[in-house]
């Protein structure tokens, strides 16, 4: 049975392109800074996002770990939506690791407002750990892959500048926002200190994310890239994926998009399911299962008997992911699996 797998756009395989592009890529050890394409690689990088530099890391969790690592101290409170990703699923690295305290802020759909941050932002004071650092997401993972604009990133940036706090961005899914917005990704990170975001997931590149940001604290980070384990030699293999991932693939995340929107409006129309069409901005799709005895997991089981990947994300909720491997025809059979997964529900 043919696999439609919507788990998630990390699952999307190296185009022929890049495979030739590894095979064919010029290397040294990177860690004596000698990996050609690592350095073509982070130069196009930083250009993308507007940063003086920008550094090659393994995973988007390191480089969200090492953005951390490099803006705190031990014992500095960071602030961060309740649902980001930095919070909620990478481990507690910022605590166990980094050894800061998070404040959550319940964010609109994802997004921190001036107010509620200037809310959450305590006076220095002898008893309280010092702010720090605001962590902001773009596309926002959990909310369903909202995209901020320019003007709300300003807005909430220019509380927290106030407050000299510096800010980070989990820019995982950067250019979906950008392309979803028709902005350019500059603007969505002229605001921040830094920027994380990933080559892996709708990009298609195998392994990689970057991190960028201002010359001095790239410095900073390579030294706490390197504390973590995460200093690799002849990686130009993998950033040769990169390059052609940030030169070539962002374009077509807008059919990504379109996609998802697909899927969402024929979704909304199967009974026993709500979702929030107008919500899907980008390429991520949540979708409720009504009724009393509602059970994402159960839905999640019945759907892989169909051949369908998808994930619970909550009690109620199943999360889907377009990507470059899913064409309208699975959209179509995902709808069919869907109702039948529901009927008896
Ligand atoms: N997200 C993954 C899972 O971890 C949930 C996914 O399938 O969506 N920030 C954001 C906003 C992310 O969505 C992710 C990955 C990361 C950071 C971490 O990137 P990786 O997986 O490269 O460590």
């Amino acid at each position: 049975m043919p696999i439609i797998d919507l788990r998630s756009d990390t699952v999307t395989q190296p185009t022929e392109e890049m495979r030739e592009a590894m095979a064919r890529a010029e290397v040294g050890d990177d860690v004596y800074g000698e990996d050609p394409t690592v350095n073509a690689l982070e130069e196009l990088a930083a250009q993308k996002v507007g940063k003086e530099r920008a550094l090659f890391v393994p995973s988007g969790t390191m480089g969200n770990l090492v953005a951390v690592l490099t803006h705190t101290q031990r014992g500095d409170e960071v602030l961060l939506e309740a649902e980001s990703h930095i919070y909620y699923y990478e481990v507690g690295g910022l605590s166990a690791v980094a050894g800061t305290i998070p404040r959550l802020i319940q964010g609109d759909h994802g997004w921190i407002s001036p107010e509620q941050l200037e809310a959450h932002i305590r006076p220095r004071d002898l008893h309280f750990p010092p702010p720090r650092l605001l962590c902001l997401e773009n596309t926002h993972n959990r909310a369903g892959g909202r995209a901020f604009t320019p003007e709300q990133i300003t807005r909430t940036c220019a509380v927290a500048r106030r407050y000299g706090l510096k800010i980070h961005l989990d820019g995982a899914r950067i250019f979906n926002a950008s392309v979803a917005l028709g902005v350019d990704a500059r603007a969505l990170t002229r605001d921040v200190d830094s920027v994380m975001f990933c080559l892996s997931k709708g990009l298609s590149a195998p392994v990689g994310s970057i991190l960028a940001g201002e010359r001095e604290f790239i410095e900073r980070a390579r030294k706490a890239r390197k504390m973590l384990g995460g200093g690799m030699r002849q990686a130009g293999v993998l950033a040769a994926c990169g390059i052609i991932a940030l030169e070539t693939m962002i374009p077509r995340l807008a059919e990504d998009h379109r996609r998802a929107r697909m899927l969402a409006t024929g979704l909304a129309r199967i009974p026993g399911l709500s979702v929030d069409v107008e919500g899907v901005q980008t390429n991520i799709v949540l979708v409720e299962i009504e009724g009393p005895d509602g059970d994402a997991r159960e839905v999640v089981q019945r759907l892989r008997s169909f051949g369908i990947l998808v994930n619970a994300v909550g009690k109620r909720t199943i999360r889907l992911v377009t990507h470059r491997h899913i064409t309208d025809e699975d959209v179509e059979k995902t709808l069919e699996a869907f109702s039948a997964a529901t009927k008896s529900l």
